[in-house]
Parts: C-alpha cells; sequence; structure tokens
C-alpha cells in the first residue's frame, strides 16, 4: 500500500448529555487566517469532502457533530472553533462548545477557569468549572418575530417563534406532539415538514425546528426535540436551541433575568439555563448555559484515497 494516499486526521470524541462532537485536533485542511466566518466559507468552498469524511459514514453519522480547531485571530481567545455536521456547518454550537472545552482539559491545553473561543459568529466565553461542569456565556441571542403561522402540508396550520441562539430556530409550543423518544420518528417527520414549510413561507434561513413540552424530571422547566440541519435530533438539550429560547422567555417576560432554566432534553439529560439583557429595546440577552461533557475516544483516522467511500457517505 503506497503511504503518500492516506491521510491522517487526529480526533477527540466526546459527548454531551448524549450528544457526539468529534474535534478534529489535527490533519485538518489549512484554512489561513483572518475572520472565522471567512475561514468557514473556505472550508465548505474547498474542503468540504473533508466535513464529510470526518462525520459521515463510514467513520461517523448523522448523529455526529464535528469542530475543526484553528487558530484564533483574537489572541485573547484560547482556540478557534468551526462546527459542521451532515449536511454542512453551524454558526455555534452549544453541546459542541462543552465537548471542546472538555477536551481541550482532557489534553491538558487548558484548566479550571474562563476562556475565550471564537466561532463564526462571534466569540463566547467558557467556564470550566472545578467539578467539571461547563458553562458557556453564548453570542447575543434574540426573538426575530413572535407567533409566525405556517401551513404545512399534511399537518395543516402550525405557529411558532423565530429566534437567533447562534444558529436559527423555529420554536414550536403547541404541536399536539408527544414528545417521547419511542415517537422519534414521527417528530422528525413532523419537524421536517415544518421546516420545509417555514423555509419557503419567509424564513430560509431556520434550519433547527425545536419542539417544547412538559418536563419528565423533577426540577427541569421543560422537554424539547430539537431537529438539526441534516435531520438527526440532538441528543442534548442543544446549546443554541435553549440559547433561542431564554431569548423567547425573556422577550415573554415569562423568566427573570438570572432565574434558571433547566431544559431537559428528548432522552433526559439536561442543561441549566439562564441569561442578562444586553439590550432590552432589541431583545437581546446573553445566555448562559451549563452542562457536562465526557470524552470518550482518541483515534487517527485514515483516509486512503483509493478507498470509494474515503471522503464519507454523502
Ligand atoms: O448544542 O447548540 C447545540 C447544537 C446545535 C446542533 C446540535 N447541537
Amino acid at each position: 500500500m503506497s503511504k503518500s494516499t492516506v491521510h491522517q486526521i487526529k480526533i477527540v470524541d466526546s459527548h454531551t448529555g448524549g450528544e457526539p462532537t468529534r474535534i478534529v485536533i489535527a490533519g485538518g485542511p489549512d484554512l489561513g487566517s483572518g475572520p472565522l466566518a471567512g475561514r468557514r466559507e473556505k472550508f465548505q468552498r474547498e474542503f468540504d469532502r473533508f466535513r464529510s469524511a470526518v462525520v459521515n459514514e463510514p467513520r461517523g453519522s448523522e448523529v455526529v457533530v464535528g469542530a475543526l480547531l484553528v487558530e484564533p485571530e483574537d489572541k485573547s481567545c484560547v482556540a478557534g472553533v468551526i462546527f459542521f455536521n451532515n449536511v454542512g456547518y453551524l454558526g455555534m454550537c452549544g453541546h459542541g462548545t462543552i465537548g471542546l472545552v472538555v477536551t481541550l482539559a482532557h489534553l491538558g491545553k487548558i484548566k479550571p477557569g474562563d476562556h475565550k473561543i471564537e466561532t463564526p459568529v462571534g466569540i463566547i466565553t467558557a467556564t470550566l468549572h472545578p467539578n467539571g461542569e461547563v458553562s458557556v456565556a453564548n453570542v447575543p441571542s434574540w426573538r426575530a418575530k413572535k407567533s409566525v403561522t405556517v401551513d404545512v402540508p399534511g399537518i395543516g396550520p402550525v405557529t411558532g417563534d423565530v429566534a437567533w441562539g447562534g444558529n436559527w430556530f423555529f420554536l414550536i409550543e403547541q404541536h399536539g406532539q408527544e414528545l417521547t423518544l419511542t415517537n422519534a420518528e414521527q417528530l422528525t417527520d413532523f419537524c421536517w415538514r415544518v421546516r420545509q414549510a417555514v423555509n419557503a413561507q419567509g424564513f430560509p434561513e431556520v434550519d433547527h425546528v425545536e419542539l417544547f413540552g412538559l418536563p419528565a424530571l423533577p426540577g427541569a422547566h421543560s422537554r424539547n426535540f430539537v431537529q438539526c440541519p441534516g435531520k438527526a435530533y440532538d441528543r442534548s438539550p442543544c446549546g443554541t436551541g435553549t440559547s433561542a429560547k431564554l431569548a423567547c422567555l425573556a422577550a415573554d417576560g415569562k423568566l427573570a433575568e438570572g432565574a434558571m432554566w433547566v431544559q431537559e432534553s428528548i432522552i433526559g439529560s439536561t442543561f441549566a439555563g439562564k441569561f442578562r439583557w444586553l439590550d432590552r429595546a432589541t431583545g437581546k440577552v446573553e445566555p448562559l448555559i451549563t452542562g457536562t461533557a465526557f470524552v470518550n475516544a482518541e483515534a487517527t483516522h485514515l483516509l486512503d484515497e483509493r478507498d470509494p467511500f474515503c471522503w464519507g457517505i454523502r
């Protein structure tokens, strides 16, 4: 076997409340320097097959969120990161940032304390607590539109809020769906239809759909089901989705600044969230999301150009 056809990528896997994160720590594409939004575009334009190789089958699955570690432009940051998934690229990723912080600690690169991290949609501050928990002070989050009703083929009218929490979400309270894991297939179909309708009826930027219901765990305030852009559902309560939810709760006056909101995921994992106002006039808040992650693999991926599925099944 000729060695020159085999690329090596070093990765560390973790999961945050059941949702996997795969951090590429070496062997990734060289995206140069400059703002991360521009480097994310270059990633997409010139190295998209690398994204697919890392997260798609046969090495990954539709559930895996990948993260490429890059040099931050702002040197006060400990790292820059570009998150990606089975179909494309994310703005921010809450569960992924918690996974990243635990991974950096595992690698001996950071100690408990505050750490700034650069993302394509802004700089966030993550705190690694001595007990291993991680809090993420997310990018400014806000509700863009309240009570948008879309006509969903095969379902009928569905009403939700459009909000930004580092990614764009459509958040639905009244959906008539049972939020249980055994119902995941039906929930996936429901959310996918809603997303098509939301995209077609005025909000092409929305790529996550989030349903809310009553929690199963004592102490939790709500349970969610979050559909990600590539149709997989988030096993965690979704950090950016919880941020979007906090922005809506703040806008509606349903949660006070600094009060705790415990968001439960469809598999029963939780994030604790709270917010502080950045600007009441525009409804912008800074969400703080706290959760835990565990490192579960260190590996070297081998990308053999002669393998017909070297760059993933796309
Ligand atoms: O935790 O923000 C998040 C997230 C986005 C997509 C999957 N997880």
